[in-house]
């Protein structure tokens, strides 16, 4: 296993995010890579540099071009150190716009997408992409959740050329509404979440276990919201169910959507998970899921955490 990594991302930093519009101190931190950089330092795994932007082209996979369009002529636009909240293809008001936010979103794509040529080719067993910013909320026309582009489902969509199978398992603390959409109606890749339920959690309008998908994409998403009580042994029992879900299906590669905002100390979400749950989780996943994957960094916003958190998780799917 090897880790992929691009300093880019660093560039892109914004101040402040809008809650019912009152600003807030910007949670996803460009300091968030280098502590996750760390963790995987502890382990041993080999982190390899790769600034390797994409195409507008080739973002059009899963994104409208009018969308990309619009953010790379507006960042363009924007002063250094200065951010911009736009008042459309936007889904909140959590994911403001910097000077490198087009830059820093199409070399978090280019990971993701790099990753997964590594892993289509056979030349690795297992990437991590240590994508920043992440991906899983961004829509195909919309920006959202401190997403962009959605580096998921860029690399699922390169993953499932030529006709493999594909399973997305997001164990981000956050239902990954953006991929779920991304493949709502296509029966090729398979899309699993396990999250905190949104009745009561961002991004509250999708995630529901009664979305199961459309036409020939029936069956192929399944939610498993989780009470925001969960114990981790609730969780566990949980994520062997979404493990299951993706076992039945056979897939080909695996795309995991890593979140450690779930780490009870997280300070957007925290779902009782403490530092060894990582390393069980890991453990469970290598075993119960032993297709060739690809890693996909997603939220968890503890900074001071980060390192521990994923050495843990690597720990135990690196066994
Ligand atoms: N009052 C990801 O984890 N809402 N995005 C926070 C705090 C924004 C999370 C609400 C959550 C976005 C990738
Ligand atoms: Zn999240």
């Amino acid at each position: 296993m090897i880790a992929l990594y691009s300093s880019v991302h660093a560039h892109h930093d914004p101040e402040l995010e809008y809650y019912d519009g009152q600003a807030a101190p910007y949670a996803e931190r460009a300091a968030r890579i280098p502590s996750i950089l760390s963790g995987c330092r502890t382990l041993g795994i080999p982190v390899r540099t790769s600034n390797i932007s994409i195409s507008p082209q080739q973002l059009q996979a899963v994104h409208g071009r009018r969308y990309v369009e619009y953010l790379q002529s507006k960042c363009g636009a924007i002063g250094e150190g200065a951010q911009l909240m736009p008042s459309v293809f936007i889904g909140d008001t959590y994911t403001p716009l910097t000077r490198h936010a087009y830059e820093a979103a199409c070399h978090a794509a280019g990971l993701a997408v790099a990753a997964a040529e590594l892993v289509a080719s056979g030349e690795q067993h297992a990437v991590y992409a240590l994508c920043r910013p992440p991906g899983h909320h961004a829509e195909r026309d919309a920006m959202m959740g401190y997403c962009y582009f959605n580096n998921a489902a860029l690399a699922a969509q390169r993953l499932s050329a030529g006709g493999k199978k594909v399973a997305v398992l997001d164990i981000d603390y956050h239902h990954g509404n953006g991929t779920q959409h991304a493949f709502y109606d296509r029966s090729g890749v398979l899309y699993v979440s396990l999250h905190v339920d949104p009745a009561e959690a961002f991004p509250y309008g999708s995630g529901f276990s009664d979305e199961r998908g459309v036409r020939k994409g029936l069956g192929f998403t399944r939610n498993f919201p989780l009470d925001r009580s969960a114990t981790p042994r609730d969780y566990l029992a949980v994520l062997d169910k979404a493990v299951q879900a993706v076992q039945a299906f056979e897939p080909d590669f695996l795309v995991l959507s890593l979140g450690f905002d779930t780490y009870k100390d997280d300070p957007i979400g925290g779902l009782g998970l403490d530092i060894r749950d990582y390393r069980t989780i890991g453990n469970r996943l290598a075993r119960g899921l032993p297709y060739p994957a690809l890693i996909v960094q997603e939220g968890g916003y503890n900074v001071e955490m980060l390192g521990a958190l994923s050495a843990a998780f690597l720990r135990g799917y690196t066994v």
